[in-house]
């Protein structure tokens, strides 16, 4: 599966700092970059420290770590005043599968704040009820456009799939005037699958990125218990921190000493791990491996999905003629050394199409097409 992640956020907060850190790209920061500029566009490797120590195994020709799309987006002065965000960022934030909500909370007095003051509850707030009133937006324009094709239809089916439509429409509606996100709207399984199409902003996950100040570094619940229990009062929200600023200087040095930095400034895992586990976890999913001579590499998919979903995320084909998969715990294929041996000390479980992966199985499929 190909994620793509939009990291958005008011002007000046960090997130092109946060952008290359996550990225390794080296696109300017501190520009204003603002509401005109173009949207940056990278791939982040998914840190996994379980595919790094099954490498040495195998010996592969080639390691393949999961990808994540990132996107560096900027909103204008006019925020959280519903004239920040131009049809084109829409878009872009649109087709995302997540949002990444970067907040300042680093003080620097260098750096100016569109509000005049720090404060990253009040942004995230701001920020969200830019996204409630574009999703506004386009619930009310389609019940506008609905009513008439309601008139128009034969009675009958047509009719009322319509008026279910126009209906549900009516109830996100009223949600969002509430200043409610969507996602905490009760919704059943085919009134989600019908507003998947508009492509509704405050019915995607939604990720928190706290910027520290340096100074809070090492006792960072401080700042981000507040932002913990706003994020916490709506559905499918994330909170991480970051000190961006702290992590690019960190991300120039040689590897021991950036260990060692690391250490003292109490950041014991890079903006990188953090971000993409708690990305992980917001959107459920989880990585399986494969290993082999010509390739290891991790995949993947959602929390849930049986062998022969996992075995289509690698090739329709292995999905289609899916037979059976072998399945080892990666601690297992570790201590057995390699694959026959796990195989001998009986480490390695057939299953059939229905069994659930887990976090962290090497997956060996078999398929016939
Ligand atoms: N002190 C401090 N400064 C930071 C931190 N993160 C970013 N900055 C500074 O803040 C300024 C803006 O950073 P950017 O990453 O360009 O911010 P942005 O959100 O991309 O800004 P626009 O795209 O222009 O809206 C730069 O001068 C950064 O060096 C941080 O954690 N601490
Ligand atoms: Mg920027």
């Amino acid at each position: 599966m190909s994620l793509v992640t939009t990291i958005t956020g008011l002007p000046f907060v960090g997130k092109t700092t946060l952008f290359d850190l996550l990225t390794g790209q080296k696109v300017p920061t501190g520009t204003f970059a603002g509401a005109e500029a173009e949207t940056n566009v990278g791939v982040a490797k998914v840190p996994d420290e379980r595919l790094d120590k099954l490498v040495p195994l195998f010996d592969p020709k080639k390691v393949t770590h999961a990808e994540i799309t990132y996107r560096d987006l900027g909103l204008a002065k006019g925020a959280g005043k519903g004239e920040g965000i131009s049809p084109k960022k829409l878009g872009d934030l649109r087709t995302s599968d997540a949002l990444l909500h970067v907040v300042r909370a680093f003080r620097d007095p260098t750096v100016p704040h569109p509000e005049g003051s720090v404060d990253p509850e009040r942004d995230l707030a701001t920020i969200d009820l830019e996204l409630v009133v574009a999703d506004h937006s386009v619930a009310e324009k389609r019940i506008e456009r609905i009513e008439p094709e309601i008139r128009g239809a034969r009675a009958g089916g047509e009719r009322e799939a319509k008026e279910r439509e126009r209906d549900l429409l009516e109830r996100c509606l009223a949600a969002l005037a509430e200043e409610r996100p969507l996602r905490d709207v009760d919704l059943e399984p085919d009134e989600l699958k019908l507003l998947r199409g508009y492509r509704f902003l405050t019915l995607m996950p939604q990720l928190a990125v706290v910027n520290l100040d340096e100074a809070d570094v090492a006792d960072p619940e401080k700042v981000l218990a507040p932002i913990r229990a706003a994020a916490g009062r709506h559905r499918s929200s994330g909170v991480v921190h970051v000190c961006a600023k702290l992590e690019a200087e960190i991300a120039e040095l040689s590897p021991d000493e950036a260990v060692a930095f690391r250490e003292e400034a109490g950041l014991h895992e890079p903006a990188l791990d953090r971000v993409v586990r708690a990305t992980y976890d917001l959107l459920g999913l989880i990585s399986f491996f494969t290993v082999g001579p010509d390739e290891c590499r991790a995949w993947t998919i959602r929390k849930g999905e049986t062998a022969q979903q996992a075995a289509g995320a690698i090739h329709s084909d292995l999905e289609r003629g899916f037979i059976r998969a072998e399945v080892t715990e990666w601690q297992d294929m570790l201590r057995a050394g390699s694959e026959a041996e796990a195989k001998r000390q009986a480490l390695t479980k057939v299953v059939g199409k229905e069994a659930q992966v887990a976090d962290g199985q090497v997956m060996n499929v078999l398929f016939n097409v």
